[in-house]
C-alpha cells in the first residue's frame, strides 16, 4: 500500500496525564501521533518544552496543541475589558508552541454544550453525549446583555489581529472548530461557526490580514448534527482540503442532524463514514484525524483507553480500506 500523502491517525495528550504507560498505549496501536492539551498550570515555556521532549523522546509526532482554556476564553470572544490580557496569554503560548516545532494551534470560541449523557436505542447501553435542542434554548445565558453576531465576529477580527502574525512568525497554523450543537444562536451568545459558510467568513476575513494561516477543525460530528443546515460535508471536504485548509479532521458520527441527536459508534450513526474516508483518500489528505468524542464509561466498562482504543481502530480498519480501493 502507498504511504506517500498519508493522513494520520491521532489521539489526545492531557498535559497533566503523560504517562510512559500512556505513551506505550499509544505505540502499542501504533497510533504515532497526538495533540496535547496543557493546562493552565503547564502552559509556560520549561513545561511545555519539557512535555513536548517527552512526548517526542517517545517516538511519536505532536501534530497540533493548545489550552482550551485560554483560546476559548470568553473575555476573548465576547470582548470583555480584560480580553488584551487574555490574547497576549494565548499568544504567548503559541509562541512557545510555534518555536517548539508543533505546527498548528487552536482559536475559536468551539464550545460544546448538551443535555446529558443517556442510554438510548443508539448506543447499546453506554452512555452518549445527547443534545435536545430546544432543552439547549433554555440554558441561561452566559453573556449578559446578549450579544449579536455581527458584534460577536468583530471581536473575532480583533482576536485574529493579534493572534495570525504571531502565529505566522512563530510558523504555526491555527484551526477553528464549529460551535457544537452547531447552531446560530444560545446561552446568550451567537456561534461563530454554525454552517459551512461561516467558515467561508472567517477564512476571508483572516485571509485579509494573513494570508493561509487560519485553517479548520473539519468536525465530521458537527457538519453532521447540522446536517443540510450546515453543509454537503462530501463536497464540503472536498473543497476545503483542496484550498489546504483542513488541519485536522474529527472523525465521528451522530443518530440524526438537529434538532436532537446522540453521538454513536462510528458504524451506527445517519452517515456512511466510508464515504467521507474515500474522500479523504482520494484528496490525499495529509494532516492529523481523530475520533473525537467516545462514550462515556467508567473503569468496570473498560474506560477511556477501551474507547478510544476501539474509536481509532476502527478509523485505522476504514482508512486502509479506502487506501486499499483507491489505490490498490
Ligand atoms: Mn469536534
Amino acid at each position: 500500500m502507498s504511504s506517500e500523502a498519508s493522513m494520520n491517525p491521532q489521539l489526545g495528550v492531557r498535559s497533566e496525564a503523560v504517562t510512559d504507560e500512556y505513551l506505550q498505549y499509544l505505540k502499542q496501536m501504533n497510533v504515532m501521533h497526538c495533540f496535547v492539551m496543557f493546562s493552565n498550570e503547564q502552559s509556560d515555556y520549561e513545561q511545555v518544552n519539557r512535555i513536548l521532549d517527552r512526548i517526542r523522546r517517545a517516538g511519536l509526532t505532536v501534530d497540533d496543541a493548545g489550552n482550551s482554556f485560554l483560546y476559548k476564553h470568553l473575555s476573548i470572544h465576547l470582548g470583555l475589558s480584560d480580553r488584551d490580557r487574555w490574547i497576549e496569554k494565548y499568544n504567548e503560548l503559541n509562541r512557545i508552541l510555534g518555536n517548539a516545532g508543533v505546527p498548528v494551534g487552536y482559536i475559536g470560541n468551539s464550545r460544546v454544550s448538551h443535555t446529558g449523557y443517556f442510554a438510548d436505542q443508539y448506543t447499546h447501553g453506554a452512555l452518549g453525549r445527547t443534545v435536545r435542542m430546544e432543552e439547549i434554548l433554555q440554558h441561561p445565558p452566559v453573556a449578559d446583555p446578549p450579544i449579536g453576531e455581527e458584534e460577536l465576529w468583530e471581536h473575532f477580527r480583533y482576536l485574529l489581529r493579534a493572534a495570525l502574525p504571531v502565529a505566522k512568525e512563530a510558523g504555526m497554523r491555527l484551526a477553528l472548530h464549529p460551535s457544537d450543537p452547531p447552531y446560530p444562536m444560545y446561552e446568550g451568545y451567537p456561534s461563530l461557526i454554525y454552517n459551512s459558510d461561516c467558515f467561508r467568513k472567517a477564512i476571508r476575513m483572516a485571509d485579509e490580514i494573513e494570508p493561509g494561516v487560519l485553517g479548520i477543525k473539519f468536525c465530521c460530528g458537527c457538519w453532521l448534527e447540522g446536517g443540510r443546515q450546515f453543509g454537503d460535508i462530501l463536497t464540503d471536504l472536498r473543497e476545503f482540503v483542496r484550498a489546504g485548509r483542513v488541519l485536522t479532521v474529527h472523525f465521528r458520527n451522530v443518530s440524526s442532524p438537529l434538532p436532537d441527536f446522540t453521538e454513536t459508534l462510528a458504524e451506527d450513526g445517519y452517515f456512511d463514514m466510508m464515504k467521507i474516508m474515500r474522500v479523504l483518500v482520494e484528496e490525499k489528505y495529509d494532516h492529523a484525524i481523530y475520533p473525537d468524542h467516545v462514550f462515556r464509561t467508567d473503569s468496570r466498562t473498560g474506560g477511556d483507553l477501551a474507547a478510544f482504543a476501539y474509536a481509532v481502530g476502527y478509523l485505522k480498519g476504514l482508512m486502509n480500506a479506502a487506501r486499499s480501493e483507491i489505490e490498490g
